[in-house]
Parts: C-alpha cells; structure tokens; sequence
C-alpha cells in the first residue's frame, strides 16, 4: 500500500494516551508544531513527486517510560529533569505519523505483548508466526523487554528493530563477542545488530544513523521582527536544574564577567526559593513552558551554556530564535574514559564542547566556542556578542520537512534483513583499473578522484544505498579514524559502503604494498600497516566501524559526499 502524507494529527494524538506528565508535555509539542509539520509535509510532497512510499506497519515502544523501566523521567517533567528524549520521540512519532505509516504506540510491557501477540509471561520463544510489524522503533529498555518476553525469537526478527540511543553506540560495543574479549562491554548490552540500527540525537559517529528532532523554524517576517527586538544586553543561561549552575562556582567567575556587561536570565526549576546555585542578580523565571522559552529566547543576544547538559536540544532552538550560543570548550576532550556521565556508555567519541554539533556543524558567527578558564578570552567574547548581528538559523536537519526527509529514506532503503551478496562477486572478471568504464570486461574501476578513489560501476553494479556513485574511498593516516578522515576531505564515512572497499582490489589501488593480506575479526580492518607491510580485511561485518582507530594502523575508508544541511544523505540518496 502506497502511504499517503498526513497533515492532521488528531488520531496520533488519540493514539499517546494520558495520565502522565511525559505524555502531556509531548502532546502539547506536537499540537504547538502541527502546522509546522503540516506545511513540512506538503513541501516534501512536492518534493517527491509522486515517488512511490510503501506504508509499513511500525511499533513504536518507548521502553524508557514503561512503569516496568521505572520510569524516572516523568515524575520530574515539570521540576527540571531531561526533556530532550520526550522532544524526540514526540517528533520521531510525528514524523512516522505525517508520512503516513500505519503506527501503533505502547508504553507499557502489556501493551507490548498485546501488539505483538505473545503470551502473557515470558517464554523462550513466545513468536512463533511472523512479526506482526515492518519495523519497530524502542530505546535499550525496550530491547530488554522485548529480550525478557520474545525470548530466542528476538533473534530471529531483530532486523526490524531500530533503537533509538541518545549518544550512540559504536560497533565494537555492540558485537558480543568482540566486546567481551576486548573490553567493551557495558551495562547498555552488545545486541549484535547492525550499527546503523541505532539511531542518535545528533549526527555523531555515522556508524549510527542520525535520527534527529525538530526545532521551530521562522518565517522572513518572524525573522526581522525578531532582530528587530533584539535586546543586546541580554543573556539567557542554559540549565533548568540548580546542579548545572554549580560549574560556574568556585572559580573567579564567569559568571560575574558576564553580569559586569549583561542582564542575566535563568529558566531554574525551583519550589519555594531561589536555588543557592543561582546568585542573586539572575533573573529567575523558574522551568518555563517551551512556547514561553522561546519567546524569552527571541529577546536574548546570548544564550550561555555552563557545560552541562551535554547535546540537547535547547542550543539550536537558541540559535533558531536568533541567539549567539556561547559554550566551553573541553581540553581534554570529555569521553567514557574521563567523565562520570559518559562512563559505561557504548562509544569512545572524545566530546569536545558542550555541544560538539553546534561546533562543528553550525559555528561561528552563530555559536562561540571559548575556554572558560581565561577570563580575557571569556570576556572578548562576551563584547564580541553583544556587537555581532546575526540571524536567526536552523540547519535543515532540524527542520520538520529535513526530519521528515530523512526519515523517509531510512524508511524507504534501508533493508537490514535481506542478506547483502559477497563483494566482489566470486564469479566476476572483476579487476582493478584505472582504465575508462567504457571499455569492455571488468565490472567494476576504481578512479582516481581528486584525492580519493571511487568506484565507477558499470550497469550491472550491485544495488546500494547509499548507492555505490557516493562512494569515494580514502587511506586515513595512522591513528586517524574514518570520522575524522573522511570529514577532513568534506565528507562522510559511510560504514554500508565498507563491504565494497574491503579487498584486495582497493589496497592496489590506494598503492599500498601488502607483504600479506590477512581476514580478522577486528573493528579497524580493513587497514594497513606501513612499517610492516601488513594488510588486514574485515571478516566479521557487523564491525564495520567509521569510529575505529590504531596508531599502527591506516585505515581503508569508505567516504561519501552528502547534502548540504542534511548529512545523512547523500546527494543520490533520495
Ligand atoms: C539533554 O537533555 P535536556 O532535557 O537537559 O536538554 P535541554 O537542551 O536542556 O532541553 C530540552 C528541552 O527542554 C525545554 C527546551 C528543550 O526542548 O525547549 N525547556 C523548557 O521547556 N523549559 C525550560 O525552561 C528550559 C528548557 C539531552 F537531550 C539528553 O539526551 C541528555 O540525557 C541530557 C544530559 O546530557 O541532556
């Protein structure tokens, strides 16, 4: 069946239930954002001109506010606690719901079993039809309750599943046995799905795929009006909870600094009094509303991030609403081997600000990164804001019709479950060559582009996506991961492109002398070793890994190009 788009969101919001305060903070995101939504949808309409949208059947779980989970999120909605996770899967589910999909909610272990039609109890293998779902979106707690009541036949239908994970989860972590040899385990699990069934908040490492949220996006009108009304002294703090003030303690003080040149807001949750955090001359407005942050967001030049929370969602609507976010810069950067937060999490990516993507993706004039401990540079950069015009900015991505653009094409490609062919085709004259694709023979070139080689397939190249015309492959040097390689060249790792750059033909033709060519189960193969002449491939590919790195090893990286705006895809990905 061909899924239609949705602009009304009244039987989704039927659908999300009550009684909690989680739910009703998600409610009142989606009724505040449909027309967005609704003109997002009709864009993108357009847009596709008619492709054909096949409508899936999906169960979205939200493991994380099930009673059985513990649910310690909703309880603290209203007093300061995260909200960054019900801001995505309020959108993840408005999405699915605007592009037409057949959706089912559930929120508790019952209603799990219901949708799925296990008994009630847990068994070892309770499915034993087929899945009554396409695709099922959950968080970790989900997958331990599907685990608990599916039993072995989690296993048998875990190609559907897509598990959304705030930080991300790199490969190594996530393959069992490779993690609990190397030391890789966490409590998270190591669940042995494909990478790219994670999906994360920001683009972080693109082993994972990026699902996102959304942010509100302004018109022209909406745009002067807002830098019209600019008011140049004024600075909003981000922390709505008192214990993310307390970095600002202790030291001389930035805070001080700041209040020596601007009027200071805060949105701290607070009963009776003024939390002690919060020195006197803040103006507190107590845990505002969204709506009511982003009218006092539209007045503020400077939204001031402390260091805590780490990537949420609160600096790019700052930045939406025309703020200039300032943030610290962490030397050395904060990561799961440094910093209590990120202990135990499954990834090693060195966090190296508060908020990474608003440095690397978004910068400057819109987002300052500083070191907090000069009080020179600190105060620069203060003066610098307050005499900088900028406009208001929402990268595409985090535009509803981005969102809704994205998530169509995971939806649309990506395929988990068929089996992928083995690459080269045993069968295939396939060879290397630098000669043009026209002449007759092999299938497959690699051709020297600019500074990377890429595949040029002949017609009966095997199918993709991102299809094999994105793909430009790259040597990193060593230590260097395929992250960090590919962007240094403009471009993305592309972890479904591994398989195709993981022979023998790509080491020729990055030049590389191989005295031997050895298959491992190791997460930064294919890689060779200069010194030692040694080349390895990849024999497991559920570790294929953008993130891995070795100081003994180069790395064979599969980059691709990718829209402006909308890094997950590639300029043929649609
Ligand atoms: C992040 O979670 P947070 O909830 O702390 O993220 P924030 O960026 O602070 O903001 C989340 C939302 O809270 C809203 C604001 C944002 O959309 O509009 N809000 C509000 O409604 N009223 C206010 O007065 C102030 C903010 C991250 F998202 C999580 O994944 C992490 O677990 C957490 C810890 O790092 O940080």
């Amino acid at each position: 069946r061909q899924a239609a788009f949705r602009t009304d969101l009244s039987s989704l919001l039927d659908l999300v239930g009550t009684g909690k305060e989680s739910l009703s903070f998600m409610k009142r995101r989606m009724r505040r954002l449909a027309s967005q939504w609704g003109t997002a949808a009709q864009r993108l309409h357009a847009k596709l001109r008619q492709r054909w949208r096949e409508q899936k059947k999906i169960l979205v779980h939200v493991g994380f506010l099930t009673e059985e989970s513990g649910d310690v999120f909703s309880p603290k909605v209203l007093k300061g606690g995260p909200l960054g996770e019900m801001v995505q899967w309020a959108d993840i589910l408005t999405a699915l719901h605007v592009l037409g999909h057949n959706l089912k909610i559930s929120m508790s272990v019952k209603e799990l079993q219901g949708f799925l039609g296990v008994p009630p109890g847990r068994g070892s293998c309770p499915l034993t039809g087929p899945l009554p779902f396409d695709l099922i979106y959950t968080d970790y707690h989900g997958m331990q309750q599907m685990k608990q009541h599916m039993g072995l036949s989690l296993k048998r239908h875990k190609c559907h599943i897509r598990v959304i994970d705030t930080f991300g989860t790199e490969p190594a972590y996530n393959h069992e046995d490779y993690a609990t040899l190397h030391g890789y385990r966490t409590n998270w699990g190591y669940w042995n799905l494909n990478s790219r069934q994670y999906m994360t908040m920001f683009p972080h490492t693109p082993d994972n795929s990026f699902m996102g949220f959304v942010s509100e996006e302004l018109n022209d009108t909406e745009k002067s009006s807002i830098m019209q009304n600019k008011v140049n002294n004024m600075a909003v703090v981000y922390g709505k909870e008192a214990s993310m003030w307390k970095h600002q303690q202790g030291k001389e003080g930035f805070l001080q600094i700041l209040h020596r040149y601007m009027e200071v807001h805060g949105t701290v949750y607070y009963e009776t009094q003024r939390p002690p955090e919060v020195p006197a001359y803040v103006k507190n407005h107590g845990l505002l509303p969204q709506h009511e942050l982003q009218t006092l967001l539209r007045k503020a030049k400077l939204f001031i991030g402390f260091g805590f929370p780490y990537e949420g969602p609160a600096p790019l609507e700052a930045i939406a609403n025309g703020c200039i976010y300032l943030q610290p810069k962490f030397h050395p950067p904060h990561s799961s081997l440094n910093h209590e937060f990120f202990r135990g999490k499954p990834t090693s990516r060195e966090v190296s600000s508060q908020h990474p993507y608003a440095e690397q993706y978004i910068g400057r004039p819109h987002v300052m990164t500083v070191d907090y401990n000069n009080s020179q540079e600190f105060d620069s950069a203060i003066r610098e804001i307050m005499s900088t015009k900028v406009e208001p900015y929402l990268p595409y991505e985090y535009t509803c019709e981005g969102m809704l653009e994205r998530v169509h094409a995971y939806i649309q490609h990506q395929d988990f479950c068929t089996p992928e062919a083995p690459f080269p085709p045993a069968n295939s004259s396939s060879k290397l060559g630098l000669s043009s694709p026209a002449s007759p023979g092999p299938q497959f070139f690699l051709l020297p582009n600019s500074s990377a080689l890429t595949w040029a397939p002949s017609a009966n190249a095997p199918l993709a996506w991102p299809p094999l015309s994105s793909l430009r492959l790259l040597a990193s040097q060593e230590g260097q991961s395929c992250v960090e390689a590919c962007q240094r060249a403009n471009l993305v790792c592309e972890p479904a492109l591994f398989r195709f750059v993981n022979n023998k033909e790509a080491l020729r033709g990055l030049e590389v002398q191989c005295e031997v060519v050895e298959a491992e189960v190791n997460h930064v193969f294919p890689a060779f070793s200069v010194l030692r002449r040694e080349c390895g491939l990849q024999k497991d590919p559920l570790l294929y890994s953008c993130a891995g790195l070795s100081p003994k090893y180069r790395r064979l990286c599969p980059c691709r190009d990718y829209r402006r705006g909308q890094v997950a895809l590639c300029r043929d990905c649609l």
